[in-house]
């Protein structure tokens, strides 16, 4: 169960699960058919199992608000990527943008659309970083819908804004952590300190740091914490530096969807480190 204290957290924890099953998905970026393929073939029971995720949960895919309603359904644990990051702020910045290029171009058709995709600029939050990185469905969803839909964008920042940061989970193996991206220190509890404290320029190394993965990790152990699930950098087979494991097995590019269960995670320490076999960024 989450404390919740009614406001925003930034860390999450967890207590340990009696019932079933802690699995940890990898980014699902709107890949709902995917995701729905592999519960069912785990036999996913949201009564009983836990299914946490590394966020990233939207899109590149063409199933992102399905995605979203199985979060919802199967109350999916997900922190926060830099995909949902850059829909919330595109939402506080590029919507606004829009907005006034849409003024200018009264013909409604996809050339209007495209049009002001090209007129705005690349920087963060603006509606062409939005759409180069897959998320136009939700500009689409928040210009373009009904009522019902506009309340569904609405909702969808809602939650987005309401993702923690980092998750810990308490596990028979021990405390392991969740983040999008990487760990930039080398102990969870700095991290933990970190993330109370609202330390922004972590909060940007946790959603978009791909240093690990090039053999320029901050740290290869990261102490105080079992095991560190991250996503984000997608590789063909699943990746391992130090105690950090990243499951984003590139599901938008092709290749597919990894869920991990904790209970294997002691099995994939002992093993040791497996750099990236294949790097899948476009
Ligand atoms: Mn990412």
């Amino acid at each position: 169960m989450t404390k919740d204290t009614g406001c925003y957290q930034a860390l999450q924890h967890y207590s340990l699960n009696p019932l079933g099953r802690d699995l940890v998905v990898g980014d699902v970026h709107g890949c709902f058919s995917l995701l729905d393929a592999a519960l069912k073939q785990l036999g996913f029971d949201p009564t009983r199992d836990r299914l946490f995720s590394v966020g990233d949960l939207v899109d590149r895919g063409d199933e992102s608000p399905a995605v979203l309603d199985a979060v919802r359904r199967h109350q999916i644990k997900a922190v926060r990527g830099n995909h949902e990051q850059m829909i919330l702020d595109w939402a506080l910045n590029g919507r606004l943008e829009y907005a006034r290029a849409h003024r200018s171009y009264p013909v409604s058709s996809q050339a209007k659309f495209d049009q002001i995709a090209a007129d705005v600029s690349h920087r963060k939050g603006t509606t062409s970083a939005l759409i180069d990185n897959g998320g136009e469905w939700f500009i689409e969803l928040h210009f373009r819908g009904d009522e019902t839909e506009k309340c569904n964008a609405q909702h969808i920042v809602n939650y987005f804004t309401s993702m923690p940061l980092a998750i810990e989970v308490e596990t028979a193996h021990g405390l392991m952590g969740i983040v999008h991206a990487d760990v930039p220190v080398d102990n969870w509890s700095s991290l933990r300190r970190a993330l109370i404290h609202g330390d922004s320029e972590m909060c940007e190394t946790l959603l978009w740091d791909r240093r690990r993965w090039k053999g320029r990790a901050v740290s290869d152990w990261i102490a105080h914490v079992t095991a560190v699930v991250v996503g984000h950098s997608p590789t063909h087979d699943v990746a391992q530096c130090g105690n950090v494991i990243n499951i984003d097995t590139g599901a938008v590019y092709g290749n597919k969807l990894t869920i991990l269960n904790f209970v294997d995670i002691p099995e994939w320490l002992a093993r040791g480190d497996r750099t990236i076999t294949r790097n899948l960024e476009r």
